[in-house]
């Protein structure tokens, strides 16, 4: 349950806007709650409009891996707003920016900055058809990669969250173009490529998918659609707007030594700010205009402000990071399966470094169709107990949660215990 300050200010935002919120999984819908409208935010925790405290474990659905309003992000802010705040012009600090994702992203020669998680996807997939000649896109059931058109089809995230993983208003014929297969199906994509190989433009796919809540890859699964593509002439893109920068410093694509011909990075990359990127193979980025004949465009790309939010977070990225985090993360996981395991519940945790998802639904959950067996009911009243207790945890069964390396083992001890008594009170 949300507060009484809140609950006032839903009422007057869902008069103006669409549930009341600008992007809808935050309407908390899903899980019968209102949402907590926050006041401000500062490392791990968040302040709700009552000032009511949370330990925030969504992290602005994933960026603040160091916590919100880190002293060297909101320097870098302050200190490049002073300059002016958009020029629609080239800057040295963008030049900075491509180098700095370039070292991270082996994989990637060239990159372009744009503004948002799903420019970024639409991009990468517009510049895999100009380079290949060819239209067919394939996606995974559950994954998401933004709101483009041809990439609301059995989607995840929001669109899967409220029961819309095929998306009113987009045209059949543009849905026509995009195949999509169960994820972690190697033989199904065998089969797809023998079959219409020299039809597929790309296949993209998020390396772990958060979007369904968190689904690794299995064995073998990100090398074969990069084998495949390579063998048929087709674009790889690993969707790496949450993974990027989160699972390790190079992404996914770092932790499981495979690389793909394209990826598409945001949120962390983003130092936090609207600010997102696509990049791969120079052979590919050069068919970018102004160098090839594949148009994108942005007045606000490469936005100076963002650039340097970007660049503050992204130099802090040690070592010492990430093996916070998997230490975290490993302490929530083992606390929450020794709740299950306590409660015999039918749940299972699934995680990948500081990405975890508790589902309802006994797993492993390793597709779309598994995932859809959770018990979304159960869940949304377990969150609701979570809030009651002052954890903030994503409102959907649907979506990943986010540890920061400033969460204590405290906050974690205390996660666990919130989680405990939730699982007992939402039976
Ligand atoms: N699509 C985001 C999570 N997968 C949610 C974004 C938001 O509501 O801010």
């Amino acid at each position: 349950m949300s507060d009484p300050k809140s609950i006032e200010l839903l009422a007057r935002a869902e008069r103006v806007i669409p549930g009341g919120v600008n992007s809808p999984v935050r309407a908390f819908r899903s899980v019968g709650g209102k949402p907590v409208f926050v006041s401000r935010a500062e490392g791990a925790y968040l302040y709700g409009a009552d000032g009511a405290k949370y330990t925030d474990f969504i992290g602005s659905w994933g960026p603040m891996i160091l916590g919100h309003a880190h002293p060297a992000v909101i320097e870098a802010i302050v200190s490049a707003a002073k300059h002016g705040t958009s020029f629609g012009a080239p800057t040295e600090l963008e030049i900075q920016f491509a180098e700095k994702v370039i070292e991270l992203y082996p994989s990637i020669e060239m990159v372009r900055a744009c503004s948002s998680g799903t420019e970024a996807c639409m991009a990468a997939l517009r510049v895999a058809r100009g380079f290949t000649g060819r239209e067919a896109i394939v996606k995974f059931e559950g994954c998401y990669h933004g709101h483009a058109d041809f990439l609301l089809v059995k989607a995840g995230s929001g669109a899967l969250t409220y029961g819309v993983p095929d998306s009113a208003g987009v045209p059949s014929a543009v849905a026509k173009g995009t195949v999509t297969l169960p994820y972690n199906d190697i033989p199904a994509l065998e089969k797809l490529f023998a079959e219409r190989g020299k039809e597929i433009a790309a296949v993209i796919v998020e390396p772990v998918v958060g979007n369904m809540g968190v689904v690794p890859p299995e064995k073998g699964f990100l090398e074969a659609i990069v084998r495949l593509c390579k063998e048929h002439g087709g674009v790889s893109i690993f969707d790496e707007v949450m993974t990027g920068c989160r699972v390790a410093r190079g992404g996914m694509q770092e932790r499981a030594g495979v690389r793909p011909d394209m990826t598409t990075l945001g949120k962390i990359v983003g130092g936090g700010m609207p600010l997102a990127a696509y990049g791969g193979r120079r052979e590919i980025m050069e068919k970018v205009a102004p160098l090839g004949p594949v148009y994108q465009a942005g007045t606000l790309s490469g936005n100076p402000v963002a650039v340097s939010a970007a660049l503050a977070l992204l130099g802090r990225l040690d070592e010492g990071v990430y093996a916070t985090l998997e230490a975290l993360g490993a302490r929530l996981e083992a606390g929450m399966r020794a709740s299950i395991e306590k409660h015999r519940v039918e749940a299972c945790v699934q995680r990948v470094g500081s990405m975890i998802t508790l589902f309802f639904t006994r797993g492993p959950v390793r597709s779309f169709d598994d995932a859809v067996k959770s018990d979304t009911k159960r869940f949304g009243r377990w969150h609701g107990e979570m809030l009651k207790r002052g954890q903030y945890w994503p409102p959907s069964q649907y979506e990943a949660a986010f540890l920061s390396a400033v969460h204590t083992e405290a906050d974690i001890d205390r996660a666990i215990a919130a989680a405990d008594e939730a699982l007992a009170a939402s039976a």
